[in-house]
């Protein structure tokens, strides 16, 4: 069962799979043209009878116009319908994807200028741990490998968006509003949780750390 993340990373590999196919097109069809249909040495000029002012009506080829815009439409609509997926998991309710309530912890998680606050309640066990990490003085949040984890978003100023670039998770921290961001972390190792919605002058700076224990 996978919440959230794991989603995004398979549509990432199906994103750079057509832009490889896609590219390979184009930019071969560029180059094989710019040598091709280059004018040869002693070669009459203006073969293709063109006249300024005047479209070349005599080349058109309607099929290949056809073709170029039908089969790009195609492709992109495929791509939206696909995208539509993840943006489900991501807010969908936990036991529309198969989790259900006693399988996920939730842990409090709350935006303000310029730090990350988090809140495990008194549930508090090797799943969900808080502390500051000595070396760099930022919060950080120990938590378990392989569990489900919803964090329920809110903030104390202005809107934030913490990122767990690993999980591909996102959500903006609204004030006022609680929003939800689902992550399984299914790695072990220190990672950091930037904020991704520019929100003053040390947003840049507005970093948690997430450990990941077995
Ligand atoms: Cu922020």
């Amino acid at each position: 069962m996978d919440v959230g993340g794991a989603a995004y990373n398979e549509l990432f590999d199906i994103f750079w799979g057509w832009s490889i196919v896609v590219g390979i097109i184009v930019f071969g069809w560029q180059l094989h043209h710019s040598f091709f249909y280059r004018s040869k040495d002693g070669e009459v000029p203006n073969v293709d009878a063109l006249k300024v002012g005047e479209f070349p009506r005599h080349n058109d080829n309607l099929q290949l116009e056809l073709t170029w815009i039908i089969l790009p439409t195609l492709l992109i609509l495929y791509l939206t319908f696909i995208s539509l997926g993840p943006a489900s998991d991501v807010w969908a309710d936990p036991a529309d994807v198969g989790v259900e309530g006693e399988d996920y912890f939730e842990i409090g998680m709350t935006g303000q200028q310029w730090f990350w606050d988090f809140d495990c309640r008194e549930l508090s066990t090797d799943l969900c741990t808080t502390g500051v990490d000595e070396e760099t003085g930022l919060t950080k949040l120990i938590v378990k490998k392989d569990v489900v984890y919803r964090f329920n978003l809110t903030s104390e100023d202005v809107i934030h968006a913490p990122f767990l670039v690993q999980w591909g998770a996102k959500e903006d921290a609204v004030p006022g509003l609680y929003t939800s961001m689902w992550v399984t972390p299914d790695m072990t190792g220190e990672f950091f949780i930037d904020c991704a919605e520019f929100c003053g002058d040390d947003h840049s700076y507005m970093t948690a750390i997430l450990e990941v224990h077995v």
